[in-house]
């Protein structure tokens, strides 16, 4: 079976981390003072106090910054350090530098931070009300909504709110900047967008981006939190050790990480869904409030892919759905596993769900007999290719005996008591690519040395979900070589350049077939030389098996050991960079249409629940997946993948919730408040896989990374069904997360 790369290291607590690599012996420490008030205009910042602790180097603010004061990636709306307005508790307004970091986090509570406080808004309708957006709204539209509503036998509307979530990386943010000739700055930061932090630090410092160079060797979890909110980090550690001249380092403890740093987006939704008497659904609407907190971050990309996944993977005729990326006095939400997605699914499952009631129509007919099939056609304009909405679906069902669960659920039901149970099922579709074209590309750069053994850098970030994994195989597959003969190297701004963010769950199907166009430009030199050595008239027939040069399917006298040696006393090039861009993506914003994703990942889950009506506590029974896998690379990372994304996907709608007072503060701050999947949380879960070849993956493997967390949604409307099955009249609101307090029965 093959490992996980980093598995070795990980269980011999061997793995580094940025705060692992050997510090330098004159290191300093940094802390962020961050604004006390949600919503207000700065009047001053007093370091007096804090500068006259023995131990403390510095006080940086706003002025202090030599370049721009921005690091806005999308829209440039956020400074590094306020200037004169705070827009969120925790919003960062000076940075302390001192000899160790119980210094500075005591220095930094004697920053006095004078604010002339205002009412903040943390409810994105009532930003959208005042118009306050982040950007201006958008519509998809598909077909005649208005016209299809007129003629459906039956119309439902109801509204949702969908709360946010935590990360909770295992490792907080942080980053280490070292200085070094000329002002050049060198940064560990525990980032998904090593190019990111790179551009970001280059324009504080108003230096050009080479003089930056952004290394990144794991994450301890990233789940989307550090593909944007890495950033600030690592530019305060540039800020100190460029005014400083010594190295810096910032290591967030939990309950500032979790204060200061931006999470999943929480929404409030209408919505409205018309159907035929058999239950086709003819019509959709939607409005979607995305909570954006204070900046735009990256809300408007995550806001655009709720757009896309709005109707999940349903054939809706005439759709509308309209969306708009509210400001409000909330940290700035950012990317989160499902990046706007999970949401978008939420609200078209809930109207499902009325229109189940509705109809009088089970909710899981309705769904099995809506799902998009081959010719198609997506609400944006793209072409349904390959799909696997009613494969994956029938297959679960057939395997894990779906009648069967729901037979015995009403007869569990039909005998009284207190408990009810629920079966709900959950397909899914989710699209797989940056929808922001022009990132859909990355390189490759791959060192043989003239012993044989392989260096590759990729723009891939190991955060735990099996990247080095996945590339070590696909280097070794197209090499013809054993895998132990090639090292992955930390991800690195001066070895591979302009490296999008690793994100969208694209970066094995990026990377790897970045890694395969360096491998071809290799072998095209190597096996020229094997074809003059071997005195053949082409190369036509050359092959390395299992580390042999074959020739014609004959093997030859020639090791790959020999041949990289002959290749190196022959004086031809061992090292080699490969491109990849993924070909006919692309979208127009002004229609909304275009094809924006080169495949979509589609699956099937099966959630059975058992509510004790007397408690208002529930247990999860099962989770029964099929799940669309193409040709898995490493099936034990996959299925890694899909049990962490569906632990992280039922977390979201059952358990985890996000406390906001009035004022805007995070009350849910801590481990002890906050409360996330555990392993006896987390059901007995059965995952099975459809394995056919996904022609744009590397060795027809799919992206995995994202798709199984919104799995977990089925379970929020199997606790509702078992619910209803108590008491049919019991209000459930579309709320999420469906905490124990939210169950009135
Ligand atoms: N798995 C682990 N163990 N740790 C992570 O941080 N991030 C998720 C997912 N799985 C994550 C993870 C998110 S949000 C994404 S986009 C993908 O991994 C990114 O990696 P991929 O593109 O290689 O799938
Ligand atoms: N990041 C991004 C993402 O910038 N664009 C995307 O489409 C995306 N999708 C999922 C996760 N991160
Ligand atoms: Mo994942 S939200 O694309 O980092």
């Amino acid at each position: 079976m093959r490992k996980h790369y980093d598995a070795i290291h990980h269980v011999r607590g061997e793995s580094l981390y940025v705060d692992d690599v050997a510090p330098p012996s004159d290191m300093l420490h940094l802390a962020v003072v961050g604004s006390p008030v949600a919503k207000g205009t700065l009047d001053g910042v007093d370091v007096t106090a804090a500068l006259a602790l023995e131990g403390v180097v510095s006080v940086l603010t706003a002025s202090d910054i030599p370049g721009e004061n921005q690091i806005g990636a999308i829209i440039p709306d956020e400074e590094l350090l306020a200037a004169s307005e705070v827009a969120y508790i925790g919003h960062p307004v000076a940075i302390v530098i001192a000899e160790t970091p119980e210094l500075a986090l005591r220095a930094a509570t004697l920053v006095e931070v004078s604010v002339t406080a205002q009412t903040p808004v943390v409810c994105p309708r009532e930003a959208y009300a005042k118009g306050d957006l982040i950007s201006p709204a958008r519509t998809f539209e598909a077909g005649d909504v208005d016209d299809a509503f007129a003629s459906c036998a039956h119309v439902v509307e109801g509204k949702c709110d969908i709360a946010g979530q935590e990360h909770l990386y295992l490792e907080t943010q942080r980053a280490r900047a070292t200085p070094g000739e000329g002002g050049r700055i060198q940064l560990y930061s525990s980032t998904q967008s090593p190019y990111a932090v790179q551009k970001a630090a280059a324009r504080v410092l108003g230096r050009p981006a080479h003089m930056v160079e952004v290394d990144v060797l794991r994450l301890g979890g990233g789940f989307g939190g550090k593909e944007d909110q890495a950033t600030c980090w690592a530019c305060f550690a540039t800020l100190a050790a460029h005014h400083t001249g010594r190295s810096a380092q910032i290591v967030l403890n939990r309950v500032d990480d979790l204060q200061m740093t931006g999470k999943r987006h929480p929404y409030k939704a209408d919505f409205k869904m018309g159907l035929s008497a058999e239950g086709d659904i003819l019509a959709y609407e939607a409005t979607l409030y995305q909570n954006a907190g204070a900046k735009a971050d990256l809300s408007t990309a995550v806001l655009e892919r709720s757009l896309f996944h709005a109707t999940n993977a349903y054939r809706i005729p005439n759709v509308r759905v309209h969306a708009a990326s509210c400001r409000t006095n909330l940290q700035p939400h950012t990317a989160f596993r499902g990046f706007g997605g999970p949401q978008g699914m939420f609200v078209v499952e809930s109207a499902l769900s009325e229109a189940a009631d509705a109809t009088g129509i089970p909710r899981h007919e309705l769904q099995r007999k809506n799902l998009l099939v081959d010719g198609d056609t997506f609400h944006y304009g793209q072409l349904v290719e390959r799909a696997r909405g009613e494969s994956t679906w029938d297959d679960a069902a057939a395997a894990f005996e779906l009648d069967g669960l729901f037979e015995a659920a009403e007869a569990h039901n039909a005998k009284g008591g207190l408990t009810r149970k629920g079966v709900a099922v959950m397909p899914i579709c989710f699209g797989i690519s940056f929808t922001k074209t022009f990132l859909n590309q990355a390189g490759a750069l791959l060192h043989v040395y003239g012993d044989g053994s392989v260096s590759l850098s990729t723009g891939g970030v190991e955060m735990g979900q099996g990247v080095n994994s996945k590339l070590r195989d696909i280097a070794a597959q197209a090499l013809g070589i054993t895998n132990t003969r090639i090292n992955l190297e930390a991800t690195n701004t001066t070895r591979v350049a302009n490296m999008s963010p690793s994100a969208a769950s694209a970066t094995t199907d990026l990377n790897g077939n970045a890694t395969l166009a360096a491998i071809r430009t290799l072998l095209g030199r190597l096996h020229a030389l094997a074809a003059e050595r071997l005195g053949l008239d082409s190369t036509d027939g050359i092959e390395i098996v299992d580390e042999v040069v074959h020739a014609h399917g004959e093997p030859t006298e020639w090791t790959w050991e020999r041949l990289v040696l002959e290749a190196y006393l022959s004086r031809v090039d061992l090292s080699a960079h490969g491109f990849y861009a993924t070909p006919d993506l692309n979208f127009d914003t002004d229609t909304e249409t275009g094809r924006p994703f080169a495949y979509h990942v589609w699956g099937s889950s099966i959630h059975e629940v058992t509510v004790d009506c007397l408690r208002g506590t529930y247990t999860i029974d099962s989770v029964k997946i099929t799940h669309d896998l193409g040709r898995p690379i490493n099936r034990v990372v996959d299925l890694g993948q899909i049990e962490g994304g569906l632990a992280q996907g039922l977390g979201w709608v059952t358990l985890e919730e996000l406390a906001y007072g009035d004022d805007g503060r995070l009350l849910s701050s801590a481990l002890s408040t906050y409360k996330a999947p555990d392993g006896d949380f987390m059901p007995p879960v059965h995952v099975r896989f459809t394995e056919d070849p996904e022609p744009t993956g590397p060795y027809g493997s799919k992206a995995v990374g994202e798709p199984p967390l919104m799995y977990g949604i089925g379970v929020w409307f199997a606790i509702r069904d078992a619910i209803k099955a108590f008491d049919a009249d019991a209000p459930v609101a579309y709320d999420s997360p469906m905490t124990l307090s939210l169950i009135h029965i």
